[in-house]
C-alpha cells in the first residue's frame, strides 16, 4: 500500500492560565524551555522529525511572540523551507474567538481541503516529549479506527488534568484496541484495571482519517451545547461510535533514545511542573536528553556567542555545575549550580544561583543570591539582591510563590535592591 497523505495540524492556542506570569503576554506554547527552545519546538519536531513535512500551527491566544518565533525560526528555517503555516484565528470574532480546539479546525477546514491528506495528525504544543507520530499512524491505518488517541499511564490523583479513557475487559493497550469510554477531565476517574493507582491518559495527540475528521468537525459545529474542543466533543463522539482506537505511547520508540528517557513526557501545564521538567534537564544523567542527535530539537538558531565562564578581577572563580548554559551566558566570579541559564544571561561577581531557572537576558547583580526561582525575560537582579530566601519578601515585592515555595519573578521587571 502506497503511504498515506499525512498533514500535521499544531494545535498552539494554549492560554495557560496555570503558567501565570510566564504567560502574562505570551502563548503557553511560546513559554521558553530549556535554555534555548519554546514549548512548541517539541510539538514541531516531533512532527519534523517524523517525515511530516505539511503542518499547519492552529494560534490564537496572546499569539505575537509565537507567531514571530515560528516565522523566525520555522518559516525561515532552510530545511523546513515553507512547509510551516501559522494561522491566526482571524475568522473567528466577537465572543466566538474563544471557542475550543475543534472550532479552531473547523474554522481552518480550507487547509485540510488544499493539502487534500488520507491523514491528519492534530497535536497539541505544549509538551516535552519525543514522538514518532509516523509510528501511531502505522498503528492507526492497521487498526482500521476513524480516530486514534496517544495515550499514556498517569496517576490517578492527575485525573483531573486529562482525558481519561477506558478499553475493554482484558484487552491489552499495546494492540491498539477500541476506546471503550472516554472522559475528559474527570473527578471520579476509572483506574487501569489492576493498576489501582494508574489511569490511561490522553496526550492530547490525536489520528484521524481525514473525512472522517471534517464530518466529526462539522458537525460539532452545528451542536448548540458543544464545548467545541478535542478532548471535550470529537474524541467522545468518535468513542460513542466505537470509532476511536487508543496507541500506547510506551510503544513508541524513537532512534536514540535511552532507557532512561524512552517513554517521557511532561505536561509542563503549572509552574511546578515547568520546574521539574527543568530539573530533569539538570542532573548529571538527564532524565531527559537533549543531546540525541537522532531525533534534534529544532530552534531558533540566534547568532549568539558561546557561553563563557571566566574569573572576576579578584580572581573568584566562575562556575557552573549541573547546569544548561546556553549560547551568549556569561558568569564572571559567580556560582551557578543546578540551573538553567538561557541566552544571554548574565551572573556577576560574587552572585550565586542555585536550583533556579533563569530565562534570556536576565541579570543577576554582584553579591545577589537568586534560590529555587524562575526569573523571566530581562529580570535584573540587583547587586546584593536575594531572591528565594524570604518567601514573605517575595510576595510583598509582588512576585509569585508557589505552594511548593518556587519564587517567580514576571518578565522585565527591575526588582528594588
Ligand atoms: P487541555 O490541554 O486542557 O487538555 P485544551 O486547553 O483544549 O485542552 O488544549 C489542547 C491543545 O489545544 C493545546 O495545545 C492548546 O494550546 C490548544 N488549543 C486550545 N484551544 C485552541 C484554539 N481555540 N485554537 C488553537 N489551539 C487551541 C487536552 C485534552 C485532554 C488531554 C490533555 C493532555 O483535551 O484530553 O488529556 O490535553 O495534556
Amino acid at each position: 500500500m502506497r503511504s498515506p497523505r499525512v498533514l500535521a495540524i499544531v494545535l498552539a492556542g494554549g492560554e495557560g492560565k496555570r503558567l501565570m506570569p510566564l504567560t502574562a503576554d505570551r502563548a503557553k506554547p511560546a513559554v521558553p524551555f530549556g535554555g534555548s527552545y519554546r514549548l512548541i519546538d517539541f510539538a514541531l519536531s516531533n512532527v519534523a522529525n517524523s517525515r511530516y513535512l505539511q503542518m499547519v500551527v492552529l494560534t490564537q491566544y496572546k499569539s505575537h511572540s509565537l507567531d514571530k518565533h515560528i516565522s523566525m525560526t520555522w518559516r525561515m528555517s532552510t530545511m523546513l523551507g515553507n512547509y510551516v503555516t501559522p494561522v491566526p484565528a482571524q475568522q473567528r470574532l466577537g465572543k466566538n474567538w474563544y471557542l475550543g480546539s475543534a472550532d479552531a479546525i473547523y474554522q481552518s477546514l480550507n487547509l485540510i481541503d488544499d493539502a487534500r491528506p488520507d491523514i491528519v495528525v492534530v497535536v497539541g504544543a505544549d509538551h516535552v516529549y519525543r514522538m514518532d507520530f509516523s509510528q501511531m499512524v502505522e498503528a492507526h491505518v492497521a487498526a482500521g479506527a476513524g480516530c486514534t488517541v496517544a495515550a499514556i499511564r498517569q496517576p490517578v490523583g492527575m485525573a483531573d488534568q486529562f482525558g481519561v479513557m477506558e478499553v475493554g475487559e482484558g484487552e491489552d493497550v499495546a494492540t491498539t484496541p477500541r476506546i471503550t469510554a472516554f472522559r475528559e477531565k474527570p473527578s471520579d476517574p476509572a483506574t487501569i484495571p489492576g493498576s489501582p493507582g494508574e489511569i490511561l491518559a490522553s496526550m492530547g495527540n490525536y489520528v484521524f482519517d481525514a473525512d472522517a475528521l471534517v464530518e466529526a468537525v462539522t458537525r460539532d459545529a452545528t451542536l448548540d451545547g458543544s464545548k467545541h474542543d478535542m478532548g471535550g466533543d470529537i474524541v467522545p463522539d468518535f468513542v460513542s461510535r466505537g470509532a476511536a482506537a487508543v496507541y500506547d505511547f510506551q510503544r513508541n520508540d524513537v532512534p536514540g533514545s535511552t532507557d532512561r528517557d524512552r517513554g517521557y513526557w511532561r505536561d509542563v501545564g503549572t509552574i511546578d511542573s515547568y520546574y521539574e521538567a527543568h530539573m530533569d534537564l539538570t542532573s548529571a544523567l538527564p532524565v531527559f536528553n537533549l543531546y540525541n542527535d537522532r531525533w534534534p530539537i529544532l530552534s531558533q538558531q540566534r547568532p549568539l556567542p558561546p557561553a563563557k565562564l571566566v574569573h572576576d578581577a579578584d580572581r573568584r572563580a566562575g562556575t557552573a555545575v549541573d547546569s544548561i548554559l546556553a549560547p551568549g551566558v556569561l558568569v564572571s566570579g559567580a556560582s551557578v549550580e543546578g540551573s538553567v541559564l538561557s541566552s544571554d544571561v548574565r551572573a556577576s561577581s560574587g552572585s550565586t544561583v542555585s536550583d533556579s531557572v533563569l530565562l534570556d537576558g536576565v541579570q543577576v547583580g554582584r553579591h545577589a543570591a537568586v534560590r529555587r526561582a524562575i526569573l523571566d525575560k530581562n529580570v535584573v537582579v540587583p547587586e546584593g539582591a536575594r531572591i528565594g530566601f524570604d518567601h514573605e519578601h517575595d510576595r510583598a515585592r509582588g512576585f509569585v510563590v508557589t505552594p511548593s515555595g518556587l519564587t517567580v519573578v514576571g518578565k522585565n521587571a527591575v526588582v528594588e535592591p
